[in-house]
């Protein structure tokens, strides 16, 4: 996936004219969002296609599904069916369940993002423990795109050692949660930024100022 400033608005206002307010102040800096429960939840999965139909933007849905394979098959066949051009999905539930979700992206010719280990604190409670292992079935599934923090770099730099090069590696956590812009992107190909862009006052500046710092 192209991601053009690689910078990929995480959309998690739950109100689909103040989303699309924002979005539409910076349509020209990106061409890549990010939307999740929040939004959907609040708006419904119509909210896929306004951002595809208006903006022509690439929609990545993170609805970090972790199921049972035949439940998370039939959550990617509605996302997918919706407009989705990617759905990450969780590493930690195990191989079959994680096949299920490429099996139905690889039907309509789409993306999964494979998330190992997440940004939070509370992610080094159980999950930091078998993030390099998710990292490793992904590559031997054949997964090219994988979610990564940006609040340990130490962390990213190693799922990228594990992935590879060639892999491709979108990073949250920037911003708000700590991350730094310019050193997140020397181990991922992109980053995932929401709150910093959406509350601020004047979200245009603030993507201003984050292209800035990546100088
Ligand atoms: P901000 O912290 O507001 O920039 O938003 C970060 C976005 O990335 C939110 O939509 C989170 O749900 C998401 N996210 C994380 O923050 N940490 C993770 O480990 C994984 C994700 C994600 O899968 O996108």
């Amino acid at each position: 996936m192209n991601v053009k400033n690689n910078i990929i608005l995480a959309m998690d206002l739950m109100d689909i004219l103040e989303a699309y307010k924002v979005v539409e102040e910076i349509s020209d800096y990106i061409d890549t969002i990010k939307i999740g429960y929040p939004l959907t939840l609040a708006e419904g999965i119509k909210s896929i296609g306004i951002f595809k139909d208006n903006f022509d933007f690439n929609v990545i849905c993170d609805y970090k599904v972790a199921d049972i394979p035949e439940t998370n098959s039939k959550i990617a066949d509605l996302t997918f069916d919706a407009g989705a051009d990617a759905l990450i999905t969780h590493g930690f539930v195990g191989k079959d369940s994680v096949n299920a979700c490429l099996d139905v992206a690889s039907e309509y010719g789409k993306d999964i993002f494979l998330l190992t280990e997440m940004s939070h604190p509370g992610a080094e409670m159980f999950l930091q423990e078998v993030a390099d292992d998710i990292a490793k079935m992904g590559i031997e599934m054949g997964i090219k795109n994988y979610v990564a923090p940006s609040t340990r770099l130490n962390r990213l730099s190693e799922i990228r050692n594990i992935v590879g090069k060639d892999s491709f590696i979108i990073s949250p956590g920037v911003g708000t949660q700590g991350g730094n812009p310019k050193d997140t992107l020397n181990y991922a190909d992109a980053l995932i930024i929401g709150r910093s862009i959406y509350n601020s006052e004047d979200p245009r500046l603030a993507v201003d100022n984050i292209l800035n710092s990546l100088k």
